[in-house]
């Protein structure tokens, strides 16, 4: 196995564990990554996903260089779709994905941080798109991800030049949600644990809707955010929550 799987205070985490490789996307890592996120869809009692990678240096160095060469043209392309399938799995989950970056998120490594739902970066983290240098491009979601992150201007020139953007411009822009002292996980444990305590399907609307907002038109997003507000209020939670303001006390959520 070439990743660790485990719960932490009531958080999934999963580290890539390939730190001679600096954490590299083999296919065998990706077919990994894609049955972890499956498994992780069945807990029940997990509140958040945390995503690392092992060793001092990356968080994730990308696609593996050396597997990609010779490939058929029809291999390459169902290379693309499975890397894509399995960081789209993220978006389906029925709880938040964070991305720890320590070190380098260079390639696919970048773009399984762009997929997860946050991502928190510690001091050291440096994120690129590097794939032009290579003469290819971003093919795990970068091209369509990035820009609806920070926009086409600033997606373009980061993925046409190849650049490398360290954590305070990473942060400055957007690309990061936050930059995090100190040990990676622990900053990931306490981040979760700012939106955990409230109600999960409430979390899962509110996600589901955003995610869906730089897809189409507008009035098209309008109608999911009303049909998914109308099932939130429909949950025993939102009569909790409503309930609790009203009696000045704090909400107990059940998820239900
Ligand atoms: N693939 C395979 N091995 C890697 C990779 C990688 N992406 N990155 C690093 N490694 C290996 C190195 O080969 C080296 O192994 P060895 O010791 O056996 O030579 C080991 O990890 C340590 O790496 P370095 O010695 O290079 O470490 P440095 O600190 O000198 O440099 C860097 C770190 C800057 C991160 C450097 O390793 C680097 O530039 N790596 C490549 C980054 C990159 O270009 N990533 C993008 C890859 S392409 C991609 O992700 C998407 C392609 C399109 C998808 C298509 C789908 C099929």
């Amino acid at each position: 196995m070439t990743i660790d799987l485990e719960k932490r205070s009531g958080c999934a985490l999963l580290t890539l564990n390939r730190p001679e490789a600096l954490n590299a996307l083999s296919f065998d890592i990706l077919r990994e990554i894609g049955d972890a996120f499956d498994e992780v869809a069945g807990w029940k009692d997990v509140r958040a996903f945390l995503i690392t990678g092992a060793g001092e240096k990356a968080f994730c160095a990308g696609a593996d260089i050396k597997e990609l060469r010779n490939r058929t043209l029809t291999e390459q392309k169902r290379g693309s779709e499975f890397g894509q399938s399995v960081f789209g799995k993220l978006d389906r989950l029925p709880i938040a994905s964070i991305a720890l970056v320590n070190g380098y998120a260079f390639g696919g490594g970048a773009e399984l941080a762009l997929a997860s739902t946050f991502r928190l970066a510690g001091a050291d983290a440096v994120f690129g798109l590097p794939e032009i240098k290579l003469g290819l491009i971003p093919g795990y979601g970068g091209t369509q991800r990035l820009p609806r992150l920070i926009g086409e201007g600033r997606a373009l020139e980061i993925i046409m030049t190849g650049r490398s953007v360290k954590a305070e411009e990473a942060e400055r822009i957007g690309l990061v949600n936050t930059i995090a002292d100190g040990d990676l996980i622990e900053a990931g444990l306490a981040f979760a644990g700012r939106f955990t305590r409230y109600s999960l399907p409430a979390l899962e609307f509110a996600r589901r809707a955003v995610q869906r907002s730089g897809d189409g038109p507008l009035h098209e997003g309008l109608q999911l955010e009303a049909d998914l507000s109308t099932l939130a209020y429909q949950t025993r939670d939102a009569e909790e929550g409503m309930a609790a303001f009203e009696e000045k006390r704090k909400p107990e959520f059940g998820d239900e």
